[in-house]
């Protein structure tokens, strides 16, 4: 069974979050009730009025911004030459992540990334979803303060995940995936700088 089943809908669950050596469990609010606006028999007693925004979302905000969109590349070279004559957008920074299989190289828009990526070796994620698929959008990087507090947001809601802990990924980042067939189709990345 998931936590999300295991929680009472009705109620606000606080969860605490290692966060590293000497530093304080953070908390994290997962608040009730989830069926919120659901209900097709009117709202309940003590929900007369309509919600805000704030009010109805599940968990405090912790994505802080886009980090970066990642889109898979046949040839590396091609593809920075194009947003360099095209649009004038230049490399940053450029690097070999092993551990994915991939080459990446980040071009900056003021405070986001394009990820061009190609794949490495003929195992890489990016190589397999490149045969599927085709050149286009691989995922979405989303910035947070804390990577392993993102991570149990996930996991606490019943999401996939595809690091049970935060893992390094380029530029010195850290880095956590949540599957794409618990996120609404989009491979999704959370990045703590
Ligand atoms: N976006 C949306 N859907 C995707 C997808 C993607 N990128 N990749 C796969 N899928 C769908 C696919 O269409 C299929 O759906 C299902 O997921 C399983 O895909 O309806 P369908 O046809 O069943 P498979 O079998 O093609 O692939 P699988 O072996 O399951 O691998 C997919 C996945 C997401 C588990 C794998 O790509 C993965 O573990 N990705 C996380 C690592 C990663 O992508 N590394 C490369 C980037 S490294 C990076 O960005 C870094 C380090 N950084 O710092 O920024
Ligand atoms: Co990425």
């Amino acid at each position: 069974m998931s936590p999300l089943q295991r929680r009472n809908p009705h109620e606000d669950d606080e969860l605490f979050v290692e966060t590293g050596a000497g530093a304080p469990p953070r908390k994290i609010v997962i608040r009730g009730p989830l069926d919120a606006g659901a209900t097709t028999d009117g709202p309940a007693d003590d929900e007369a009025e309509p919600q805000s925004d704030e009010e109805t979302a599940a968990v405090d905000g912790l994505l802080t911004e886009i980090d970066h969109v990642a889109i898979a590349v046949n040839d590396l070279g091609e593809a920075i030459d194009y947003y360099r004559e095209t649009f004038g957008a230049i490399v940053d920074h450029r690097e070999v992540v092993e551990s994915d299989g991939v080459e990446e190289a980040l071009l900056k828009v003021a405070e986001s990334y394009i990820q061009l990526l190609t794949p490495t070796r003929d195992d890489s994620p990016v190589a397999k979803y490149l045969a599927k698929k085709g050149e286009g959008l691989h995922h979405i990087g989303y910035r947070v303060d804390d990577c392993a507090v993102a991570l149990e947001a996930v996991k606490a809601q019943g999401g996939r995940v595809l690091d049970e802990a935060p893992r390094p990924g380029s530029r010195g980042t850290t880095v956590a995936f949540i599957h794409p067939k618990t996120a609404f189709g989009t491979l999704i990345e959370l990045v703590q700088e």
